[in-house]
């Protein structure tokens, strides 16, 4: 058995790889599912999983992973639609609507959703910081303006991210459970 990740990114193939290593092999796979429209990360990823699985034919499982970071002081926004806001309203205007508030604190969510046909099961992984103006030149979306004991993400080297980001936690999450299995 292989798990087919349905991702349009390399490196995080690579990095859910790893956390199988002994397990199962991981295999990219580029697959455009139906975000549905919802606030919540879990129906997205779950509904995407099982669409993914029947679409690519019943074979190996697939494995759905859907993102976000939460705001606290604007109830959670972006969230769901962080990659829309990233786009459009972009992150240094989004810092200036955060520094406005009392409140900076938000944390970054990954939900992977599995499904082989018989069950969906879901994942989660996050990590919580705050919000700050832009500093840092790596890691990609929103990593310059979410800070975390002092460095922004941007700042951190990947595997320094890694080892403590939302979507490590999801993968040593999903990995204990899949390692449990028959
Ligand atoms: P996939 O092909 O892997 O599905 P995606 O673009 O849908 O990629 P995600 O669901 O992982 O990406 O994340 C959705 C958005 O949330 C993404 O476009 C970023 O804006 C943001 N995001 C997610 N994880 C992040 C992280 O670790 N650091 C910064 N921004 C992140
Ligand atoms: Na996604």
């Amino acid at each position: 058995m292989s798990v087919r990740f349905v991702t349009g990114n390399e490196g995080k193939a690579r990095e859910a790889q790893t956390y199988l290593e002994g397990i199962t092999s991981v295999e990219q796979i580029e697959y455009d599912y139906t975000e549905i429209q919802s606030d919540s990360l879990e129906e997205i990823a779950a509904h995407g999983a099982r669409e993914a699985y029947e679409e690519l034919g019943a074979t190996d499982p697939v494995l759905v992973g859907d993102a976000g970071l939460f705001v606290d002081a604007l109830e959670g926004f972006p969230g769901p639609y962080s990659a829309y806001v990233e786009d459009t309203v972009g992150l240094e205007r989004l810092w200036r609507l955060v520094s406005e508030e009392e409140n900076n604190r938000a944390h970054f969510k990954t939900v992977l959703a599995f499904a082989d046909g018989e069950r969906t099961e879901t994942f989660e992984g996050r990590v919580s910081g705050t919000i700050v103006a832009p500093r840092g030149e790596g890691g990609f979306g929103y990593d310059p303006i979410f800070e975390y004991n002092g460095q922004t993400f941007a700042e951190m080297s990947t595997e320094e991210k890694n080892a403590i980001s939302h979507r490590g936690r999801a993968l040593a999450e999903f990995s204990e459970w899949l390692a449990a299995q028959e």
